[in-house]
């Protein structure tokens, strides 16, 4: 029958709709998201002041991380997924993605 077909819809259209009605993100928070696409950080370098909390998204296919050599890991982000992580002390911070090292980037803290 036709008209189930709205009926069926309905649980993933509440889903959509709550996730519109969520606060919207400052641009002050947008601004503080590395996203991790093609195989890349965007942007690969970012600034923030002391205190700062970046999220990283992955919104690749492929499962990443974001790993800084005896400093902060992410683990394993998987797609779709975010990690994030507050900067408290100024300083330049590399990264590296472990599943493919050719993933480099920065966050610089002041
Ligand atoms: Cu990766």
């Amino acid at each position: 029958m036709l008209s189930l077909r709205p009926c069926r819809a309905f649980p993933a259209l509440a889903i959509c709709l709550l996730a519109l009605a969520s606060p919207r993100a400052t641009a002050a928070d947008e601004a503080m998201v590395v996203r991790m696409v093609n195989n890349a950080y965007l942007p690969d370098t970012l600034t923030v002041s002391v205190g700062s909390t970046v999220r990283f998204v992955n919104d690749d296919p492929e499962i990443h991380t974001a790993t800084q050599t005896g400093g902060f890991d992410s683990g394993l982000i998987f797609p779709g997924e975010s990690w994030q992580y507050t900067f408290t002390a100024p300083g330049e911070y590399q990264y590296v993605c472990l599943p493919h090292p050719f993933m480099v980037g920065t966050i610089v803290v002041q």
